[in-house]
């Protein structure tokens, strides 16, 4: 706060704030969650709540009632991410600050919180006004989705697609206004309408003519909160349709795509054959959906695969090339670090270079949360001493390498381990928030909150009629 507000993130190592410039934020794809508007603030509202902080989180409310009256900002912005970070953020602050059986509710609290979410929500619905009847990935949000340059509004993604559905939805119920849940939950029921014979959704769509691009599918980047928010809504508003969807979707998942070790690998959706032996690091929150889900076995065989990765890099690679390793689980239980065997024919030394040098397919880190997320779920659900000591691990890296004098720095090469000059709104909204929220079992976010889910960005959100 001291050196990046009211930008919208912090460059750790330098300590100066960072935005997109006009240019950048009209023309480009890369930094798609920025917006001018904030982002970290708003994205780590709820944060101060589970760090059990009061008084920063009605610090941070009065700072943003006093600077933001709406959200007519002329930024194009990507439209998942801004529901997901800002629009969530908002709703989980909004929902601590009104409901007094939560312990952070705030005396003469006007709603301003969800006013604002009503502005930010009545922008980015406008993306939904595309005739091909899946969402813009991307609206300006004082000048509506048209002002966006048509190249930037083609790709689109089964996740991007229906993963707006938690929050508008809530936003429908607690303002009473249903446009938000009615188009949100049309598009999901639509897309998931084209699903193939074998119950899967291909994951690249083109938001022009809404057809898929191909017929890739898996369970990372691309449709992770497609799976995620099928489950999660069914759950939060207590929907049958949405709960069968995700069993039939699970279900297909685990006919076509988990092989023998617990990978859930690419697959193509139409006939099963195998695509991109890859996995990446966004697919590091599965087991953690799994653990919802009440599957805890095979959350904890794909999670072993992450935690070798882990084990290997002292990170999660953005992207993982799994052909060729040869696996074990033979000494799973008592010998997790050796997991992954060498390669056929060859000595430890060379399997050493290949997982450095080949099996890296993308090469950052970008402190993501999924695999600490997962780490945390499972341990609530097994309180197995074991989670913990990964999450000493992982706190131990944050502690040393991933240390910045201005927050937490990414690594740009694992390899290398040369630094990235970023520190993304989700290290404090989700990574650290899981992280603190693993070692403190008395946090009020346990033991006073009743039934309380975690949108795909770790907000905090729950729904009852009394609200
Ligand atoms: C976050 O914005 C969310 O967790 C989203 O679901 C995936 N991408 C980042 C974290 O990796
Ligand atoms: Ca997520």
């Amino acid at each position: 706060m001291a050196h990046g507000f009211p930008y919208d993130e912090v460059d750790p190592l330098t300590c100066q704030p960072v935005s997109r410039d006009y240019e950048d934020i009209n023309n480009t794809w890369k930094n798609d969650a920025m917006g001018n508007y904030s982002l970290t603030l708003f994205d780590t509202l709820d944060a101060f709540v589970v760090l059990g902080d009061r008084q920063g989180f009605e610090r941070n409310i009065q700072l943003i009632k006093d600077t933001y009256q709406d959200f007519n900002i002329d930024a194009n912005i990507q439209v998942f991410e801004t529901t997901i970070r800002v629009l969530g953020g908002l709703l989980s602050a909004h929902l601590y600050a009104s409901d007094e059986r939560r312990g952070y509710s705030i005396e003469n609290y006007d709603g301003f919180l969800l006013r604002l979410a009503y502005d930010l929500g009545k922008r980015l619905v406008l993306a939904f006004e595309n005739k091909s009847g899946v969402p813009y990935p991307r609206t300006n949000l004082r000048y509506g989705p048209q002002k966006v340059p048509k190249s930037l509004q083609r790709e689109q993604c089964t996740a991007g697609i229906t993963s707006l559905v938690l929050e508008f939805g809530l936003l429908s119920r607690l303002t009473n206004d249903p446009i938000f849940e009615l188009v949100s939950r049309k598009t999901f029921l639509n897309i998931w309408s084209s699903k193939t014979v074998l119950g899967l959704l291909p994951m690249s769509v083109d938001a022009r003519s809404n057809v898929f691009t191909d017929q890739v599918t898996g369970v990372g980047a691309s449709i992770d909160s497609f799976y995620e928010y099928a489950l999660k809504y069914s759950i939060l508003f207590d929907d049958e349709i949405f709960n069968d969807i995700w069993q039939e979707s699970y279900k297909a998942l685990l006919m076509h795509s988990q092989n023998s070790v617990g990978i859930f690998t690419n697959i193509h959706a139409s006939n099963a054959a195998a695509a991109r032996e890859w996995i990446d690091a966004l697919g590091a929150f599965f087991p953690g959906l799994l653990v919802l889900a009440g599957d805890l076995k095979n959350a904890f065989d794909f999670y072993t695969v992450y935690f070798k990765l882990w084990n290997t890099y002292g990170a999660i690679p953005e992207r993982w090339d799994f052909s060729g390793f040869r696996w074990s689980y033979a000494n799973r239980d008592s010998k997790p670090y050796h997991l992954l065997d060498s390669l056929p024919g060859m000595s430890r030394e060379e399997t050493k270079v290949a997982l450095m040098n080949d099996a890296v397919l993308l090469e950052w880190y970008p402190l993501r949360p999924e695999f600490i997320e997962s780490t945390y779920f499972l341990y609530r659900a097994t309180q197995d001493p074991f989670f913990l000591r990964v999450g000493e691990a992982i706190l131990r890296r944050f502690e040393t390498e991933f240390y910045a004098p201005c927050g937490f720095a990414g690594i740009d090469d694992i390899r290398l381990g040369t630094r990235q000059a970023r520190m993304e709104s989700f290290v404090l909204s989700e990574t650290l928030k899981y992280l603190y929220l693993l070692f403190d079992p008395e946090n009020d976010l346990h033991t006073k909150n009743g039934a309380a889910i975690f949108s795909t960005e770790a907000h905090p959100f729950w729904f009852d009629d009394k609200l």
